[in-house]
């Protein structure tokens, strides 16, 4: 990590009004979650891609029940790191902030981020491959393969390779990408669409777009700058030295009353 990212990313936070962030599974490695695509990305031996499509679920309904079920458990067993901690922290910062996550885990939320466009859905709920009618991911749902009242599978809440995003989620959070005048990339590879077009976009509007990943990817072409290192180290020195440079809006709001 150079410093001079460090204290541009820092310079560019101070004056910005509207800040966006797109997370992926890195932001939740060090509360012990694995990633995807890097090692120790398969679960028993399959990969996600495999795993997490419509044709898996009509293929194999308890194959994909299993593969969700442990997920759910990792996810609860876990709690919220640093780097989720700190971009809760961040949202009472700026007068616009957007957080979207590409995450299912639900960490974001339980570090206390008030509002999260969670873009691939969530572990916390399910709904009926039928009738489509949604209910909470409760323990008391059977494994293998729970039905709905009407007679269909459930099927965890979850958007899979080959599905729309959820409408309203995505335009607000495109919408955030191409008003934002900072744009942090966090943890993610970068190789799903639509979500790393959201990095995309923000770059060609003009915001300062700036990667926090021990790791260069592929999009870091459109970057700004960069923080090689862990989130849960970068995201909280980032946040201690704006925090002592900008007010909680809410202060700024109420000195204005
Ligand atoms: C759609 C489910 C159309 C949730 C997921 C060919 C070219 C381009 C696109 C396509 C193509 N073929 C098909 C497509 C489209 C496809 C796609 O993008 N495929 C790719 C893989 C080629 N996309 C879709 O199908 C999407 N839908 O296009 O719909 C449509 C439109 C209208 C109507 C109908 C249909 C849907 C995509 C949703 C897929 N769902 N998951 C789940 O089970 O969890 S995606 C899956 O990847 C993950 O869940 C996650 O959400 C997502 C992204 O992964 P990352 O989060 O980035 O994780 P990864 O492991 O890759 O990277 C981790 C990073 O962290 C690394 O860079 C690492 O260095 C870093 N890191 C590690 N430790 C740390 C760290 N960083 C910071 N700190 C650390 N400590
Ligand atoms: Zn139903």
């Amino acid at each position: 990590m150079s410093g001079g990212d460090f204290e541009r990313i820092i310079d560019a936070l101070s004056k910005a009004d509207r800040v966006a962030v797109l997370t992926g599974a890195g932001v939740s490695a060090e509360s012990g979650i694995p990633t995807f695509r890097g090692a120790g990305g398969l679960w028993e031996g399959h990969a996600i891609e495999d795993v997490a499509t419509p044709e898996a679920f009509a293929r194999d309904p308890s194959l994909v029940w299993d593969f969700y079920s442990a997920r759910r458990q990792a996810a609860l067993a876990s709690s919220p790191n640093a780097a989720h901690r700190a971009l809760a922290e961040m949202e009472t910062r700026f007068l616009e902030f957007h957080l979207a996550t590409q995450n299912v885990d639900g960490l974001h939320g339980r570090a206390g981020s008030r509002r999260v466009a969670e873009l691939h859905g969530s572990l916390e709920r399910v709904r009926c491959a039928g009738c489509g009618s949604a209910r909470d991911w409760t323990d008391d749902l059977a494994f293998g393969r729970p039905r709905c009242g009407c007679g269909g599978l459930f099927r965890p809440a979850i958007v899979w390779f080959g599905e729309a995003l959820p409408a309203e989620v995505w335009r607000e959070a495109e919408r955030a990408a191409r008003t934002a005048d900072v744009y942090l990339v966090v943890g993610t590879s970068g190789e799903v669409y639509p979500a790393a077009g959201l990095a995309i976009a923000a770059a060609r509007e003009g915001a300062a777009v700036f990667e926090i990943n021990p790791e260069a990817t592929s999009l870091a072409r459109f970057f700004s700058g960069a923080l090689r290192e862990p989130a849960a180290r970068a995201l909280p020195r980032l946040f201690t030295v704006l925090a002592s440079r900008l007010p909680e809006t809410d202060a700024r709001s109420s000195d204005k009353e």
